[in-house]
């Protein structure tokens, strides 16, 4: 199976090189090795063109860069319509998402493709299910994910225990028929609406437990904004959906 990691990144330039070489000795133990597309936002710190000389020294990295910083839903939204569109040789069968600050474990990427071997159309690695978890995070920010997940679970009537991990792996053609560039939202809702549109065409989503390492380098973009947006748009959805369901 071939498969693409898209990675978004703004400002990861401390963590990008060791993402990298730890990606591609994930790599290196397959029978086809993953490619890497990384769609950076004209990062100040030259994280695009350091990710760019990586990639001659390693192979296998293409590096999307977009004029100016635009939220992470509108990065995937680019970088996914990019992997989508390959044809031929180049079509992709698996679509990877990951964050570019070493929270997310690479070695956890086999674990993902053979559960897509197996039937599954999505996975989730999930911080939510028996033997997942998140270390270093401060009380505040481990309740607030916590929360955030079982009320958007329960508002939409979603199935998985962390829709709002950016750690997942889409069979791709099951990431095309959600159409993710039709989607509006910044941040975590990106990812909340992806799983709803999968459910909603009846695609299996299956969870593989992660641990989320906290950032050692760099800030977070996480802002106060992006969470309000996400509480909005769900509770926004649950009640259309309520709407609909009593009509
Ligand atoms: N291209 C692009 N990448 C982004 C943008 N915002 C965040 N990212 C990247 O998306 C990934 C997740 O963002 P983070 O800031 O780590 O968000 P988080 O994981 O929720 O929060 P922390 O781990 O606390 O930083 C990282 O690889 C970021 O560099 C953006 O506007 N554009
Ligand atoms: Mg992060």
């Amino acid at each position: 199976m071939r498969a693409v990691v898209v990675l978004p990144t703004f400002n990861e330039r401390d963590n990008i090189e060791r993402y990298l070489r730890a990606l591609r000795d994930v790599s290196s133990t397959l029978t086809t090795p993953i490619d890497i597309l990384v769609v950076d936002d004209s990062s100040p710190d030259g994280t695009a063109e350091l990710a760019r000389k990586l990639g001659e020294d390693l192979g296998g990295v293409d590096v999307l860069v977009r004029p100016s910083k635009d939220g992470l839903g509108s990065a995937y939204r680019a970088g996914f319509e990019t992997v989508l569109e390959r044809t031929g040789e180049q079509s992709v069968d698996v679509v990877i998402s990951m964050d570019a600050d070493l929270s997310h474990d690479p070695t956890v990427i086999p674990t993902m493709l053979d559960l897509i071997e197996g039937g599954a159309d999505a996975v989730i690695g999930s911080r939510y299910v028996r033997g997942g978890g998140t270390t270093d995070w401060p009380v505040r920010r481990q309740l607030l994910s916590k929360w955030g997940n079982s009320y958007t679970r329960r508002v939409l009537r979603l199935t998985p225990h962390d829709c709002t991990s950016g750690y997942r792996a889409y069979r791709a053609s099951a990431l095309a028929a959600i159409d993710p560039a039709s989607t509006a939202a910044e941040g975590y809702a990106f990812l909340t609406e992806l799983v709803r549109r999968l459910t909603r065409q009846g695609y299996r989503i299956v969870e593989t437990p992660i641990v989320f390492r906290d950032r050692v380098h760099g800030k977070s973009k996480m802002s106060g904004r992006i969470i309000a947006e996400s509480m909005l748009l769900v509770t926004r959805w649950g009640i259309g959906d309520r709407l609909r369901r009593k009509r």
